[in-house]
């Protein structure tokens, strides 16, 4: 394939971390890109930064309001209402207090934007991507949607719902073109923690020291290579964790 036969990639949450990282990888190799996330003086910098290598079309959008998400998605430009890869990857975990102390509205907050956000998105695109040969939607879940630990209560139950929602459309999609992966990192150096941490830059520190974590440029790998599998094959999930990252033991609190 010529970089000019490239199919359209729409990225939310492209301003930082993975999204970022992958509106990069794919701009090297020549895809026509849409960059969305909420901080238009990012996405403007990153639009130009990638331009000399291909098409770039941003803008700013909140994927928890559906009114902003479909007149997004019906405005977009000629040359990228095409879209093809669909990398639904904004969101975000706040707080990581264990249940009874952690704020509502923060809960909400995790459920408009992972869940409510993610399926905005989906079916907003979905006779996009329905009406294409092949296409590809690329859901980022976490192994927190898979795993429970302390203090992860909505964060993960919201990305279990990703992970599950990822299978049931590819269920309704068996036997199409479009293809659905619930993709699971583990732990992650972003700006995910210091979000988390409502900007705590010794939290976010003492996370990531001596942990060798996961970069976002390796996510960013992994989302090229699930794009650009033949179009016959479907990565359903994948979990993937940092070498120094494993599971822990049942947990048993004695009296
Ligand atoms: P970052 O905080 O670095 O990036 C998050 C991105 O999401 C930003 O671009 C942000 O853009 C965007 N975003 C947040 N809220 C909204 C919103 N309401 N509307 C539109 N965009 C929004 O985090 P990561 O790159 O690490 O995380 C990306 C995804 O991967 C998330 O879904 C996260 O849950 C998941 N993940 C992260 C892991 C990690 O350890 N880092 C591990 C597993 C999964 P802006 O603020 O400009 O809107
Ligand atoms: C982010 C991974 O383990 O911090 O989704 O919840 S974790």
């Amino acid at each position: 394939m010529t970089a000019s036969q490239r199919p359209v990639v729409l990225i939310t949450g492209a301003t930082a971390g993975f999204g970022l990282a992958t509106a990069k990888k794919f701009a090297q190799q020549g895809y026509p890109l849409v960059i969305t996330g909420r901080r238009e003086e990012r996405l403007k910098a990153l639009s130009e930064e990638l331009s000399p290598l291909t098409s770039v079309h941003y803008a700013v959008l909140d994927v928890r309001s559906s009114e902003a998400v479909a007149e997004f998605t019906n405005n977009l430009p000629e040359a990228f209402k095409q879209v093809a890869i669909l990398v639904n990857n904004a969101g975000l975990a706040l707080g990581a207090e264990p249940a009874d102390q952690a704020s509502l509205s923060d809960w909400h907050t995790m459920i408009d934007t992972n869940v409510t956000g993610l399926v905005n998105v989906t079916h907003s695109l979905l006779p996009t991507l329905k009406a294409q040969k092949s296409s590809t939607i690329i859901n980022l879940a976490s192994i927190a949607g898979n795993w429970p630990y302390p203090g992860s209560h909505v964060y993960g139950a919201s990305k279990a719902f990703v992970a599950q929602f990822s299978r049931n459309l590819r269920s309704d999609f068996a036997g199409t073109g479009v293809r659905v992966t619930s993709l699971e990192p583990g732990m992650a150096e972003s700006e995910f923690s210091l979000v988390r941490f409502k900007g705590d830059q010794d939290k976010y520190d003492q996370i990531y020291q001596g942990a060798n974590a996961i970069q976002p440029e390796d996510i960013a790998d992994i989302i090229l290579w699930i794009a650009e599998q033949p179009a016959h094959l479907n990565i359903n999930s994948l979990e993937v964790m940092p070498t120094s990252q494993a599971w822990d033991n049942f947990k048993i609190v004695k009296k």
